[in-house]
């Protein structure tokens, strides 16, 4: 299905065509989408946050979902654009998924390193972002090993050159991790979901990531809505969710689950790595029928939310 001027919703694009997909969306329902430009990263692309209510004054619940944060894992920002559309296009969803909640989505956390996997000379399985490393001649961070929230405690790398896990020389060293943890302190008190969409696994992850332990008090509410949401997506058609604490899959720490939970406050706070069978580049002609299945994830998120 085609909208806006030969857009396809079931293709991967380029950084400025997702950019351009998000403005002419927004200009279009300017009752529905307000584009909060959030900065820039480090090599200068402007980070547009959309924010999707059918009453903005109404003080919501906000159902608060990132993506790509990680270069290489496609399908994700394919799964926040996807979700866009849906709300805003489908007339059903519009009505059924709007009602009670306001939905911001951030589609491109790392568009650096989203655009590096893109370019043929580059490397498609690039995870990190692009800042140079002050100490030495590598570059990139793992965004999602750069949150402030007992940062480098464990299932890091202090190597600028690891290409996978380094942590950053601290806290929040990355202007894009920055700009999401601003997102998150400033909507504190309205934020009750936070879903950060990874690839892969088909995994529904919930804090602590950083340790093994279990949540005292919390960790039941968290993985039963987990768990309702991995019904919906399977009686949908598509593949169950393994539902676990993200520290009992493997810990890691400076996830940006764990700071939502720990120092925004953010009651629901996930990771959902989307897809399984594939490893990390998804064959584009699956997105047509597993987008639509995985929407049905959101569409439960949100029932839950509203009625909490
Ligand atoms: N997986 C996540 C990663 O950042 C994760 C898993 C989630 C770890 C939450 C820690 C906290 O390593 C992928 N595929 O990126
Ligand atoms: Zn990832």
């Amino acid at each position: 299905r085609r909208v806006l001027r030969g857009f396809n919703i079931y293709e991967y694009h380029s950084f400025a065509a997702i950019q351009e997909y998000i403005e002419t969306m927004a200009s279009k329902h300017p009752e529905l989408i307000k584009l909060q430009t959030l900065g820039s990263s480090y090599q200068g692309r402007k980070m547009k946050l959309v924010k999707i209510s059918q009453n903005p004054h109404a003080g919501n619940p906000i159902i608060f979902i990132d993506a790509g944060i990680h270069a290489r894992e496609w399908v994700a920002p394919a799964m926040a654009l996807y979700l866009i559309h849906r709300l805003v296009m489908d007339p059903e969803a519009r009505k059924r998924d709007l009602r009670g909640v306001d939905w911001y989505v951030l589609p491109v956390v790392n568009p650096d390193g989203y655009e590096f996997t893109r370019s043929s000379k580059a490397n498609r399985l690039w995870r990190k972002t692009r800042s140079k490393s002050p100490i030495s001649n590598c570059y990139g961070v793992d965004g999602n090993r750069n949150y402030g929230y007992q940062w480098a405690v464990s299932g890091v790398s202090n190597n600028p050159c690891d290409m996978e896990t380094y942590a950053g020389n601290k806290p929040f060293s990355e202007p894009e991790t920055q700009m999401v943890r601003d997102v998150m302190l400033s909507n504190a008190d309205r934020i009750k979901l936070y879903v950060s969409l990874h690839a892969y696994g088909q995994y529904l992850v919930y804090p602590w990531g950083y340790t093994a332990e279990l949540l005292p008090k919390q960790w039941r509410k968290l993985d039963s809505l987990a768990r309702k949401v991995s019904l919906a997506v399977q009686n949908s058609g598509g593949q169950p969710f393994k539902v676990m604490s993200a520290g009992q899959w493997y810990p890691a720490a400076g996830g940006s689950d764990d700071f939502a939970f720990g120092a925004a406050h953010v009651p629901y706070s996930y990771t959902m790595e989307l897809t399984d069978g594939y490893e990390f580049v998804f064959p584009e002609n699956r997105l047509r029928n597993t987008l639509p299945q995985l929407y049905e994830g959101f569409r439960a998120f949100a029932s839950e939310i509203r009625n909490e």
